[in-house]
């Protein structure tokens, strides 16, 4: 069990980032990063969020065979950090929050949302369970290139489970920006991203590895062909001065009044609910 005495300090200690770590997020649109966390901190939080992802799974008690793809590729719950006082820490963590201005070049980072991504183990012979290919900026009304996801396992994620693969350098290909997660995404994104002679990185996550990706790199997980649940935490940046952009499809309209409440198109993503992280 996770001693609750944990110090919550190291979360606002600056990791080390060195410049090859930048140049390799702006050149491949990605990069892991090793020990960013210590094993106690994410068993603490990462038990905290287990919590709140067994009381608020909208996918409980739904048969496999009943779901659809994006259903079966993880349970996903939202904005963790407005339940529970210590993955408010995580969330709000300036180490985290630094590293990902730094990456982009920014000033400054707020929050976009939280949400916890657990892949469930793909039962017996099914099909299914994958992540489909696809870039998440496609889900948002955010004008601009500097937004990034931190993927947070909360357990190491050996090659079974279905880490976070990521096509290199692929922030720069437009085609295929405009498919949603699902069926059509994987076949048509899986051939292009070949075709365009995009290499795979697929690399097994240690405890402590943290991922950023920006929001315009092509990525996807395979299933989770493990005997457990793949536990992992994210958190989404974006710059601290980044408009709010006229959404370019339904998807972008839910996120512009679920994510950026009260907000119009031009404004500064400064809703109550998106809090500046970190500023230089
Ligand atoms: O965890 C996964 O399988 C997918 C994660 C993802 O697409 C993301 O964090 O942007």
């Amino acid at each position: 069990m996770p001693h609750p005495d944990v110090p919550l300090q190291e979360l606002s200690v600056p990791f080390e980032l060195g410049t090859d770590s930048v140049e390799a997020y702006r050149r491949d649109g990605f990069v892991r990063l090793q020990r960013v966390l210590s094993g106690d901190i994410l068993d603490r939080c990462g038990a905290a969020i287990t919590d709140q992802v067994l009381a608020r799974n909208g996918l409980a008690g739904i048969d496999w065979s009943e779901r659809s793809t994006y259903e079966r590729a993880f349970i996903q719950v939202m904005n963790l950090w407005r339940d529970d006082p210590l993955v408010r820490e995580l969330v709000f963590s300036p180490r985290l929050a630094r590293i990902a201005a730094e990456l982009m070049g920014t000033r400054g980072v707020r929050l976009y949302h939280d949400q916890a991504l657990y892949k469930e183990p793909s039962p017996g012979a099914e099909v299914g369970g994958h992540t489909p290919w696809h870039v998440d900026q496609y889900y948002w009304p955010i004008e601009g290139p500097h937004t990034v996801t931190a993927w947070i396992p909360l357990q190491p994620v050996p090659s079974e489970m279905g880490p976070l693969a990521f096509a290199v350098g692929s922030q720069r290909f437009e085609a295929g920006r405009d498919l949603a997660i699902s069926d059509e995404s994987e076949a048509l994104l899986s051939g292009a991203l070949e075709n365009a002679g995009f290499e795979t990185s697929a690399a097994p996550y240690e405890l402590g590895d943290v991922s950023f990706h920006s929001g315009w790199t092509f990525h996807h997980a395979s299933a989770n062909r493990s005997s457990s649940v793949r536990r992992v935490m994210t958190i989404i940046y974006m710059d601290a001065d980044a408009r709010v952009k006229e959404p370019e499809n339904d998807n972008q309209r839910i996120d512009l009044e679920t994510w950026l409440p009260g907000l119009a198109v031009g404004d500064v993503v400064a809703s109550p609910i998106n809090p500046v992280l970190w500023r230089r």
